[in-house]
């Protein structure tokens, strides 16, 4: 894993910056508003410093970060060396025991004191009966350190696997005696790079973006559109419309437009494929339409051939699909229906209902099993305050017991 900071004027530039440096699959583990100090906040305005960090495990320009700082590390290292022989060749010139022979003599005992303290710590680990959970380090504090991280986890409902996986990583990262805080940061920064940078809704920058929510009934497809309706156009000043193909509920057309009315914005009602393709042009000076479709089962194929019937009627390019799952869903149900959509394989994940449990894991376990980004959840059902950018670090935070 690499850490790096990044400041600029804004939250937007720094994370530029990040994803020039560190690649595109940069994630912000903390955003922090800069105010100069002393004098100079009468001459420089307030910067904002965000830690970006990247997996070196995911991606190519991580990669080439990665050997960058290696070779950095190994012409220091390289450097170290040189300083110590001629160090060690000026002190030859001085007779007798240099400091450096005394240095080297008390380094000498250190590793050999340190090798039998080894040696003890390796006959009472295998005196333990639960050798073989102990996974790195010699340390029983950095042991008792994952158990707990484990137990929070799996108290939070991550599955088994997924936190094997992120402890598996995180060993390779670390030293043999890791401290407990460096064992329960890497662990907390895993889980921010596993949950990854949110993927929102991006204007089109000529033609409207069509965003299509799909997912099962009563999730909250469509107040979580109602609520982005309002921020997209309230907020950030977008030219919105509404579409639903969500016709087999009368009361769901109605519901819709409620919303749009409030907002003042229209919504079409399309029956088939074709009424969307008919509507394009009329929605083509838009820059956002929000399409809600049909909650039906997920087990139907004859249903989800209709959902992607009608979702090919906008070209890839034009669309973005989200799928709608809810937080309190069990994780069983979630693969099942994550199965039905794994033929659109490039969605992205909206969690609902994070106020209905007090358990994240399924977010963190859908985002791993998936590998689709996750982007906005939502906490209640006041339309519209009660949606938000997903926030990587307190759910890490969650899972870890809130310990970090
Ligand atoms: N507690 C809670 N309820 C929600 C949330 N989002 C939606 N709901 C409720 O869930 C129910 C179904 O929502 P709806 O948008 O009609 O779901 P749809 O069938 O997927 O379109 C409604 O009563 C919503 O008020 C949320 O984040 N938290
Ligand atoms: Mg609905």
């Amino acid at each position: 894993m690499i850490i790096k900071k990044f400041t600029a004027a804004t939250e937007t530039e720094a994370m530029v910056l990040a994803r020039e440096e560190l690649g595109k699959e940069a994630v912000v583990m903390n955003i922090k508003k800069v105010k100069p100090k002393g004098i100079l906040r009468l001459f420089k305005k307030s910067s904002v410093e965000i830690t970006a960090a990247v997996d070196d495990t995911v991606s190519d320009s991580a990669k080439e970060a990665l050997a960058k700082q290696q070779a950095l590390l190994k012409k220091n290292q390289e450097d170290l060396s040189k300083n110590v022989i001629s160090a060690l060749e000026s002190d030859k010139t001085v007779p007798g025991a240099s400091a450096i022979e005394k240095k080297l003599d008390d380094l000498q005992n250190m590793i050999e004191k340190q090798m039998v303290k080894d040696q003890d710590a390796k006959s009472s680990v295998n005196a333990n009966p639960l050798e073989n959970e102990k996974g790195f380090g010699d340390n029983d504090s950095t042991w008792q350190c994952i158990s707990l991280v484990k137990k929070h986890m799996a108290g939070n409902e991550v599955e088994e696997k997924f936190i094997d996986q992120i402890i598996e990583e995180v060993k390779d990262t670390l030293g043999k005696d890791a401290s407990v805080d460096s064992v329960l940061t890497s662990i907390y920064q895993k889980i921010i790079l596993k949950l990854g940078q949110p993927q929102l809704i991006e204007v089109g920058e000529d033609k409207p973006k069509f965003v299509f929510f799909m997912g099962p009934t009563g999730v909250g497809k469509t107040t979580s559109i109602a609520k982005l309706a309002s921020a997209l156009k309230l907020n950030q000043k977008n030219n919105v419309a509404l579409v639903t193909s969500d016709t087999y509920r009368i009361a769901a057309v109605d519901q819709l437009r409620t919303y749009a009315n409030i907002l003042g914005v229209p919504v079409s009602v399309v029956y088939s494929a074709d009424d969307l393709k008919n509507i394009k042009d009329k929605l083509k000076t838009y820059d956002i339409v929000l399409v809600d479709t049909a909650g039906r089962s997920h087990k139907n194929k004859d249903q989800r051939d209709d959902l992607k019937e009608l979702i090919d009627a906008i070209e890839k390019e034009d669309r973005v699909l989200y799928l709608v799952l809810s937080a309190t869903t069990k994780y069983s149900d979630l693969v099942h229906i994550v199965n039905a959509y794994a033929h659109f394989d490039d969605y992205r994940l909206i969690f609902t209902k994070l106020d209905e449990t007090s358990t994240y894991g399924n977010i963190l376990n859908i985002r791993m099993l998936t590998d689709a980004p996750l982007s906005y959840t939502t906490y209640g059902q006041d339309v519209p305050k009660d949606i938000g950018r997903i926030d990587g670090q307190k759910i890490a935070k969650q899972l870890l017991g809130g310990s970090v």
